[in-house]
């Protein structure tokens, strides 16, 4: 494994080699190339026999696929448009103030979507299946991101305390100390 930090892997030639859109993870397994982080999860989880994916044929599958998107698409989203813009350097007056109206409905929006999830927490350990899954995988990492942005506050008791839960996994733990 070979960890890149954000910006010099967009200049690093052979990462984008690998990946030419330069984005972050890419899984390169004997002759197979993968992006996109759940795909990467779905492929690992399913080359291991892991129990980690709600398959076809379970009741619960539409909720997986359902919470699984939401964790990258609709969590993530909000709080990738904030890193775009907290990004951008030599600021005139004018950019400030667009990327103060991006931050602030990103954040609006956040708050919003977060409702989902205490929503869905109710009652419940995990999202889907009574279990472990990459759903929760997948929606960790925005929260995680939520911390590191000092968002925490958004997010409703039972987020929180799910939060907490998902971080304190030894393997997250693990994936935290070698990134
Ligand atoms: N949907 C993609 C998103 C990939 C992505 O945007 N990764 C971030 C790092 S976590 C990145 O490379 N950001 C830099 C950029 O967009 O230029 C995935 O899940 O792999």
């Amino acid at each position: 494994m070979k960890s890149l930090g954000v910006r010099p892997r967009l200049h690093e030639a052979e990462y984008l080699s690998v990946n030419p859109a330069g984005t972050l993870p890419a899984l390169i397994d004997g002759d197979r190339t993968i992006y996109e982080s759940l795909a990467i999860c779905e492929y690992l989880a399913a080359r291991h026999g892991s129990d980690l994916v709600v398959a076809p044929g379970e009741p619960e599958r539409p909720e997986y696929l359902q919470w699984l998107l939401y964790g990258e698409a609709t969590l993530q989203a909000p709080l990738s448009a904030m890193a775009r813009v907290g990004r951008i350097r030599n600021k005139t007056p004018e950019m400030q103030a667009g990327i103060d109206a991006v931050l602030s409905d990103s954040r609006h929006s956040l708050s919003m979507r977060l409702k989902l999830l205490e929503q869905r927490l109710e009652g419940r350990d995990f999202l889907v299946a009574g279990r472990m899954t990459l759903a929760d995988i997948s929606v960790g990492y925005p929260l995680f991101n939520l911390g590191k942005r000092d968002f925490a506050s958004l997010l409703g008791s039972r987020a929180a305390a799910y939060r907490e839960r998902l971080l304190a996994r030894p393997a997250f733990q693990c994936a935290v100390a070698i990134r």
